[in-house]
C-alpha cells in the first residue's frame, strides 16, 4: 500500500501491502490479527510474499488465508509441519512458514511438530500460544498454567490432576535440528517489535538454509480466559509471561 503523506508530516503507520484489506473474525482484543501483521509485514520487508506457502492450522486462525495475501495450504489438526515437509520437498524453490495455535501444535499436532524439528526441516513455524482452546470454547490446552481456570478444567489446572504445562518451544530448541527458537509476546508496542524481530530472524534462517525455526508468541484470548481485552493484556504481562519468558532460546546459525 503505497500512501501520500500531506505535505510536512510523514507515514509511520500503515497497512502491510500483504495483509488484505479486509475485517477479520476475531474477537475483540485477540491477538492473533497483530501476528497476522507482523507476518505480512516481514514477509513483505523481506520480498518473499510471491514465493511463499503458507500452512494454516485447525483453531481460530484457520482463516488466517483470508487475511495474509500469500499463497496458503490449510492442514487440520495439528499437521502443518507435515504439510509443510511436504511442500519443502516438492517445492525447494518456496519459502514455507506455518501458523498454528497451542492446541493444534502442542496437542493434537504434538508428533508433527517434533519431527519436524528433529529432522531440523527447513520451515519457519509461528506458534501462537494463548494457553487455551480458543475456538472450541476455552477449554484446557497442553500449555495452560497452573490454577488456570478453563471450561474443562473449572476449579483451575492442577497438577497431580491435569500434568503440569508443557513448555514446548523449550523442549524442540533441546534438538539439534532446530537452528532458532524464540518466544514472543503481544502484550505491548516494544514487546510486538521484538516479536517482529524473532520472526525476520526465524525467516532469514530458512533462506540461508540453516534448518528449523520456530517463533512461539504468547498472545491472548480474551473470550477463552473470560476477561475484557484490557484485563488479559495484564494477565499476559502478570501471569503468563512469567512462565512462559519472552526472549531467544536457542540460536544455532553461529555454529557454523
Ligand atoms: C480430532 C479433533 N479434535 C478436536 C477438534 C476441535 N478443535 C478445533 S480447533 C481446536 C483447538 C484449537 O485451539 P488452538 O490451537 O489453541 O487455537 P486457538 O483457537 O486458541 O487459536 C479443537 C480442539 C477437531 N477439529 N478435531
Ligand atoms: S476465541 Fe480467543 S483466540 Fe479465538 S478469536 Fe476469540 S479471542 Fe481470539
Amino acid at each position: 500500500m503505497t500512501t501520500v503523506a500531506p505535505a510536512g508530516s510523514r507515514v509511520i503507520f500503515e497497512r502491510p501491502e500483504l495483509l488484505i484489506d479486509r475485517s477479520t473474525h476475531y474477537c475483540p482484543g485477540c491477538g492473533h490479527g497483530v501476528v497476522h501483521r507482523l507476518i505480512a509485514e516481514v514477509l513483505g520487508e523481506l520480498g518473499l510474499g510471491s514465493r511463499t506457502i503458507a500452512v494454516a492450522p485447525v483453531g481460530c486462525a484457520v482463516f488466517a488465508y483470508d487475511y495474509i495475501g500469500v499463497d496458503f495450504v490449510e492442514a487440520p489438526h495439528g499437521r502443518a509441519p507435515a504439510v509443510a515437509t511436504g511442500i519443502r520437498r516438492v517445492r525447494p524453490d518456496a519459502f514455507v512458514l506455518t501458523y498454528q495455535g497451542d492446541g493444534d501444535l502442542a496437542a493434537i499436532g504434538t508428533a508433527e511438530i517434533v519431527h519436524a524439528a528433529g529432522r531440523g526441516e527447513l520451515l519457519t513455524a509461528v506458534f501462537v500460544n494463548n494457553g487455551i482452546y480458543g475456538m472450541t470454547g476455552g477449554q484446557m490446552a497442553p500449555t495452560t498454567l497452573l490454577g488456570q481456570r478453563s471450561t474443562s478444567s473449572p476449579g483451575g489446572r492442577e497438577a497431580a490432576f491435569h500434568g503440569y504445562p508443557i513448555p514446548m518451544t523449550e523442549m524442540l530448541a533441546i534438538m539439534p535440528g532446530v537452528a532458532y527458537a524464540a518466544r514472543g509476546s503481544v502484550v505491548d508496542a516494544p514487546a510486538i517489535g521484538r516479536t517482529k524481530q524473532y520472526l525476520r530472524r526465524a525467516c532469514e534462517v530458512q533462506l540461508e538454509g540453516r534448518g528449523f525455526a520456530i517463533v512461539e508468541v504468547i498472545s491472548n484470548c480474551p473470550v477463552g480466559w473470560g476477561m475484557t481485552p484490557t484485563e488479559s493484556i495484564e494477565r499476559l504481562r502478570d501471569v503468563v509471561a512469567k512462565q512462559y519468558r519472552p526472549g531467544v532460546i536457542v540460536d544455532r546459525t553461529g555454529e557454523g
